[in-house]
């Protein structure tokens, strides 16, 4: 791995000189591009003028990046992605440039605060949870591997919406992250693309006599790309991430402005605008709106055509495009660059039908993120032709030569065509774009062993017959930089003492860990690290009478996107069941529990939104009642986003892991708690699966159901009111909720939910609840023994090594795109005595 000579900057003899550097540059930037004297400046000021000292810092890396990728023997990653949920960058570059102990040391000798500085930023939400934040921690590793790679997505004026809690409610505000100025980004206008949408086709003779086609759209949108360099951890490389912002081709329509219609001349503008206007705040749940069609598009074809524009600087065609580009399709929001492509290659660059969709399916790689029915994307065909229509002619002669295909494979087996088609046509005609994925591509991948195993099973079954080579796996990581390093610096200081930190780039390397759970010394530090970061919180609540929160507690906690398949409800019905059984004996000996939630519920999920008003109803009441003070807590955590995950990621004892078997793809946040050394409380789902393989079961508390029990069950005849019936205790906190205990006697508030539970129960939270309530005891029973504890917690972090996403990425680096590091070397050093003479 190449240093950069920003290491050098950590050696004392340069230390105080650079921080001289860098106080001179927080003041340069405060009066020169801030344009405030130092007493008139805001905190927003002080941010900007140390963000853009960090950002020029940066400079020299990525232009002698962006050289190297031009070289002709890199091959580069295009990540398709409609999410990067980065969390606030100033911290993170910090840490990976090896600048944060100067930047902070010379914040403070500027008379700032480095953690009130960092806390300022806004962070970019751009994205709604695992899938946003995967595309992020593969950025991170893909640089710090030195892999040369772009993030393609959307640059959302407003992300995802702010969660505030009134009255037990989940309240939706704007989000404004790009309104305090955004000092990462680079906007590179003269880059800009244009877009079509709408329109018709018409066939034509060239000058030579070929028939081509052409489309005419309607409307022409220009796509302006956003540059924000993505650094790696003490390397030379740095990668972009590059975000389109969508802007009318011209700001007025001067014709109607001449004949007074004001209105008019900026319609157009203001149309153009809404594409990257906002994010579409579901999870996992597919909405077939026409914007959201566009908005796809619309990323997906600039990001095409720039890769097409970088290309065609180096080579004449676009005959070697493939070994130029691998690039992935994150879930089948970017599927539609399959089509775009074919139609760039054939209308624009007249390829051959034949040597375009050779081209294009060694270009394409599709990672599936979900197996729920309900999250695949199916756009109606009518919707598709109409803001696309060259692309559905594309779309209908890819299925009609695929199906050509399997009619031959499989001879007479019309449901087969049926299945495997494309085009959905048992009701009204739909486009099914996982469909489109996989045939688009050369590789298909799932993101846990188990999910990877139901594709071939069932949802791809068809696929995976067909191409038994094409799917594969590649469990998902996340980055130790932010997850460990930057979030956790207790940890990571203690665990460095004594390891080193080689385990930073080489998480397998915690391993070195395990001896120390015999060192009695390790384990009371490891003890210490926890318990501190516990108080960090508890100091965040206090009341006139001290704090609120009891750090001694068991911290128990649940934080991810509210869903009924991820069973925030099965946490609660626990909860309520131990706050009776606490009522009725005083005496039950069982730990004190904080329980922690936290995690936004899609706008129009009315469920969810109920789950989370019982969450804060059951919270008030608990909170309050003075027969369990000190023994039972439950705090909701509003707006958990990537800042607040730093926080509490760190803190957990427990990690909550409970959705119903078969339903979460993989989950990541499970593997974040564990290498902050949480024990895990989880169900045989996603990653879990990996996870207790990893830290063997006897440091993993394993309950419910596994997949074929699932399965079996439903097959059986599923009925929840049975198992209500005949379970005491489930009656009994069932019964609390319903009769209003927790609603000021209100018994309808709640209704929707208990009868979900009662009479349907679609994941099966009731079937998996005894087994849950039996683990948690036993849960209980291994905290009251803090030695034995601290040996699985220390276990835990220490064989997470499978989970960095410097190891998926590089399975993915191997397995799909073919692609090998590229150590940058920093040919420009510094800029010319006498300035640039243009070429
Ligand atoms: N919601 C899965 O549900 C998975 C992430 C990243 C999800 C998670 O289990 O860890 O993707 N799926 O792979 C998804 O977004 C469209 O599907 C998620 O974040």
């Amino acid at each position: 791995m190449t240093r950069t000579n920003t290491t050098d900057c950590n050696s004392h003899t340069n230390d105080s000189n650079n921080i001289k550097k860098l106080k001179r540059g927080f003041a340069y930037k405060l009066f020169y591009q801030q344009g405030v004297w130092p007493q008139n400046a805001s905190l927003n000021d002080y941010y900007l003028a140390v963000s853009y000292t960090v950002r020029d810092r940066m400079q020299k890396m990525f232009l002698n990046s962006i050289r190297a990728l031009q070289e002709k023997d890199s091959k580069i990653v295009g990540y398709l992605s409609a999410e990067f949920l980065m969390g606030p960058h100033l911290h993170n570059n910090l840490i990976n440039l090896g600048l944060y102990d100067q930047v902070s040391r010379a914040v403070e000798e500027s008379g700032l605060d480095i953690k009130q500085i960092i806390d300022h930023e806004e962070e970019p939400g751009l994205g709604n949870g695992g899938l946003g934040r995967l595309a992020a921690c593969y950025l991170d590793s893909l640089a710090t591997l030195q892999i040369p790679a772009i993030g393609y997505g959307i640059r959302y004026e407003f992300g995802m919406f702010d969660q505030e809690i009134e009255n037990g409610w989940q309240k939706e505000l704007g989000d404004r992250w790009l309104h305090p100025g955004n000092p990462w980004e680079f906007k590179k206008a003269h880059m800009a693309v244009e877009i079509g949408s709408g329109g018709y086709t018409e066939r034509y003779t060239d000058d030579h006599g070929n028939l081509r086609v052409r489309w005419v759209p309607a409307r022409m949108v220009k796509g302006i790309p956003y540059d924000t360099p993505v650094i790696g951890y003490r390397v030379n490389n740095v990668n972009l991430l590059r975000l389109w912002s969508a802007e009318a081709p011209k700001s007025f329509d001067f014709d109607d402005f001449n004949v007074g219609d004001y209105q008019g001349a900026v319609h157009e503008k203001i149309m153009a605008e809404t594409i990257t206007k906002v994010l579409y705040p579901n999870d996992e749940q597919f909405r077939g709106k026409e914007l959201r069609l566009l908005q796809q598009y619309f990323f997906v074809s600039c990001s095409m055509q720039d890769m097409v524009r970088i290309h065609l600087f180096q080579f004449p065609n676009l005959d070697n495009f493939p070994d130029k580009f691998a690039v992935q399709l994150n879930d089948t929001h970017p599927a539609i660059a399959v089509p775009e492509f074919m139609r760039l290659l054939i209308d624009v660059h007249h390829y051959s039908w034949e040597q375009a969709w050779d081209i294009v399916t060694h270009t394409f790689a599709y990672t599936n993120h979900t197996l729920l029915p309900e999250a695949l994307e199916k756009w109606s065909v009518d919707m598709l032709g109409r803001l696309l229509p060259r692309h559905l002619e594309i779309i209908y002669e890819i299925n009609s030569r695929f199906l050509d295909l399997i009619r031959i494979k499989y001879p007479g087996d019309v449901d087969v065509v049926r299945r495997m088609s494309i085009i959905d046509e048992s009701g009204e005609r739909y486009v099914r774009m996982a469909h489109l994925a996989c045939i688009g591509s050369h590789a298909i991948n799932g993101v846990a062993e188990l999910h990877t195993r139901l594709l071939k099973n069932h949802t791809l079954a068809d696929f995976h017959r067909l191409w038994p080579d094409k799917l594969t796996n590649v469990t998902n990581g996340v980055t130790p930089r932010r997850w460990m390093v930057l979030s956790n610096p207790r940890l990571a200081r203690l665990i460095s003492s004594a390891i080193g930190d080689g385990w930073i780039t080489d998480l397998y390397k915690l391993r070195k860990l395990e001896p120390l759970v015999d060192d009695p010394a390790f384990c009371e530090k490891w003890q210490q690290v926890k318990f501190e970061n516990k108080q960090d919180i508890c100091a965040m609540f206090s009341c006139d009478c001290g704090p609120v929160f009891n750090p001694y507690a068991l911290f128990d906690v649940q934080v991810k996107r509210i869903h009924e398949y991820k069973r925030q409800h099965l946490n609660l019905l626990h909860i309520v069941n131990l706050y009776h059984r606490l009522k009725n004996n005083p005496d039950l000996d069982v730990p004190p529990r904080t329980f922690i939630f936290g995690g936004k519920a899609a706008p129009g999920y009315t469920m969810a939104k109920l789950i989370i008003k019982l969450i804060n109803s059951v919270a008030d009441v608990v909170n309050s009642d003075p027969d369990v003070k000190n023994r039972l807590q439950i705090l909701f955590i509003p707006n958990f986003n990537v800042q607040i995950g730093h926080m509490l990621y760190p803190m957990a004892d427990l990690s909550e892991q409970i959705s119903l078997a078969g339903k979460e793809a993989s989950g990541t946040g499970n593997m974040k708690f564990s290498m902050n050394g949480a024990l895990t409380i989880g169900t045989l789902d996603g990653a879990n699966v990996e996870i207790r393989e990893e830290v063997a079961p006897e440091n993993f508390f394993l309950f419910g159901m596994d997949v074929n029990a699932v399965e079996d069950l439903r097959r059986a005849g599923y009925n929840p009111q049975t198992i209500y019936n005949q379970n005491e205790g489930l009656k009994a906190a069932i019964n609390l909720i319903a009769m209003g205990h927790f609603s000021h006697g209100d018994q309808e508030l709640f209704r929707p939910l208990i009868d979900s539970l009662l009479y349907h129960d679609p994941y099966m939270v009731l079937a998996d609840y005894q087994s849950y309530v039996e683990c948690q005891q036993k849960v209980g029973e291994v905290f009251q023994d803090p030695g034995r504890w601290t040996k699985m917690a220390i276990r835990n972090a220490a064989r997470m090594g499978k989970f960095s996403s410097d190891r998926s990425i590089a399975d993915y680096c191997r397995k799909v795109w073919k692609v090998k590091p590229l150590p940058v070397e920093l040919k420009l050093q510094r800029l010319p005595e006498n300035g640039f003479k243009f070429p």
